[in-house]
């Protein structure tokens, strides 16, 4: 494709012309091909078409998996049958290091109330006070949150209720999450509850004295593969104090001081924009988008935030980092590069990722043919607030909405920072401005949201990629057509791929992956042989 990408139009057309009339009038909304230079409107973050095999996952495993999964001295407690909590035990791969070997961890535990088929008849609620009980007999947490799975909502257990009369009885911090599977259309809804969540019953319960000259929190980074530790040891030697990460190798204890920051650096923007927004009202803590995806993403963030705080030590420090570290990074890229320049992706994944890890393609002179997220918003795909957050239906029903209002202690509303922030905007600063996937692509690439089974096998019949990027479920099917599959969301057994180590790993993982034989030797049993069909005679 030297000379540009193909106009993609015949492919949508292929692809939905195997759909009822419709379905294809639905799905041809959220196919667009791309063009950088002008504003399309792309169908995202609607209800999936019952009969369709998604990629999406639940409102239950966004709260629970997603943003509450990765706090280690919290324990996690799902009310509902236990193949929920089994599903999202340590399958995510965010890692946590406690402190010191004795500090609170109960993130290798999976707790459940087990109900079973009397509990869905008689109520649960007997039971959720029991496991309560018995959890804090056990370990004696600080904290614990229930989970609500699609039965509790169905039989009206109130996890609210019982989670309110057990922090009285027990006197530890108890709350409860109606993040049923079924509430919205996608994770998205249970990122949005566990915000809520974590800002009603967490935030500002403790309002600890700074520890440093330069605070942040990192939001939307959850550790996977280890990519926090990686960003950890770079803010630490800048001298820059990072006061609570949501939530990678997170402790529920700095949530409860993380509004005595200065500045929330934004990673992932879909699953945790809430406390950012919430955080800001409320504090007036100013928010900017960070992408620590790739070297020289990873350099322009921290280059965006020595320039926040506008001191010419750190400045100085930062770009010392940056020099050193990048060094090491175009060593391995000018080794690599010229093996995979050229070579084609795709990206099917989550919510922001698809869109972040195209930097590290680019780096690599790889192009991006078709991406997409499985439950992203329009304002991922288009890079403007097009919808506002809170009030899209199928996604917010039912959700418990917030009223934040400033908060009436004067010496936690950072009147400094809100004058810092009207003085840096005045200079052309964007704060939340928030650059979305598609003015990044390339023309007549291909942007797919919710991408289903049959379409991907069509995407990769039309462009033949020598990468393909998604999760489990699509890896061996993918891989059995011929085509390797890296996992962005577990990274398989890789990582870390954030920050400047990460970018060199990511570049070896490419190189094994893409240079090697091994994929024009998968024969599969269909292109040698008939389709079997199956018949059957009536007597
Ligand atoms: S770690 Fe994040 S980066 S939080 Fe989100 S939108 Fe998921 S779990 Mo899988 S890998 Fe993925 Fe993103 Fe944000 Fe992960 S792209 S789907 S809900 N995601
Ligand atoms: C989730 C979690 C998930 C699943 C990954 C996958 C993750 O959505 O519940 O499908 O491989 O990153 O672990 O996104």
């Amino acid at each position: 494709y030297s000379a540009g990408l193909p106009d993609p139009t015949p492919i949508i057309d292929e692809i939905i012309s195997k759909y009822p009339s419709k379905v294809a009038k639905k799905r041809k909304k959220a196919m667009v091909a791309n063009d950088p230079e002008i504003d399309q409107p792309v169908q995202a973050n609607v209800r999936t078409i019952p009969g369709i095999i998604t990629q999406r996952g639940c409102t239950y495993a966004g709260c629970k998996g997603v943003v509450l999964g990765p706090t280690r001295d919290i324990i996690n407690l799902v009310h509902g049958p236990i193949g929920c909590s089994f599903y999202a035990w340590l399958t995510r791969r965010n890692q946590t290091k406690p402190e010191t070997e004795t500090a609170e961890n109960y993130m290798m535990y999976s707790f459940s109330t087990d109900m079973q088929d009397e509990n869905i008849v008689f109520g649960g609620e007997v039971k959720l006070k029991e496991a309560i009980r018995e959890a804090y007999k056990l370990f004696n947490p600080k904290a614990i949150g229930v989970f609500s799975t699609c039965p509790v909502g169905l039989i009206g257990d109130d996890v609210h209720a019982v989670s309110r009369d057990m922090k009285e009885e027990l006197g530890i911090n108890i709350f409860g999450f109606s993040c049923e599977g079924y509430r919205g259309v996608s994770q998205s809804a249970g990122h949005h509850i566990a915000n809520n969540g974590i800002f009603k019953h967490v935030v500002g319960n403790n309002d600890r004295p700074r520890e440093g000259k330069f605070q942040i929190n990192l939001l939307g980074e959850y550790n996977i593969g280890g990519d926090a530790f990686e960003l950890e040891r770079l803010f630490e030697e800048a001298g820059i104090t990072l006061v609570s990460t949501y939530s990678g190798n997170s402790t529920v204890e700095s949530f409860a001081y993380s509004h005595t920051v200065d500045l929330n650096v934004v990673m992932c923007h879909r699953s945790i924009n809430y406390i950012a927004e919430m955080m800001e009202e409320k504090y007036g803590i100013p928010w900017i988008k960070g992408n620590f995806i790739g070297g020289s993403s990873t350099a322009k963030t921290l280059r965006k935030v020595a320039e926040f705080f506008d001191d010419a030590e750190l400045i100085e420090k930062v770009e010392e980092i940056i020099a050193r570290e990048e060094a090491k990074v175009e060593a391995v890229k000018a080794a690599i590069k010229p093996k995979v320049e050229g070579k084609l992706a795709m990206m099917f994944v989550g919510g922001s990722r698809a869109h972040h890890y195209q930097d590290l393609f680019e780096e690599l002179g790889m192009l991006t043919v078709s991406a997409g997220y499985e439950f992203a918003h329009r304002d991922d795909y288009e890079g403007r607030h097009v919808i506002p957050d809170i009030k899209i239906d199928a996604d917010t029903r039912n959700i418990e909405e917030l009223t934040i209002t400033k908060t009436d202690n004067p010496e936690l509303w950072r009147d400094d920072l809100v004058a810092k922030k009207a003085e840096l905007e005045k200079k052309g600063y964007e704060f939340s401005h928030y650059a979305g996937m598609m003015p990044q692509m390339k023309k007549n690439s291909l942007v797919i949201d919710d991408v289903s089974h049959h379409e991907t096998e069509k995407l990769i019949e039309f462009y033949k990629p020598d990468l393909f990027c998604a999760g489990i479920k699509e890896k061996y099917v993918v891989q059995k057509s011929g085509v390797p599959l890296k996992q962005l969301h577990s990274y398989d057994y890789g990582g870390p791929y954030a920050g400047f180590e990460g970018a060199i790993n990511f570049y070896k993982e490419m190189e094994r992956m893409l240079v090697t034989n091994v994929w024009n030797l998968v024969d599969t049993p269909w292109k040698s042989e008939p389709e079997i069909v199956g018949s059957m005679t009536i007597n």
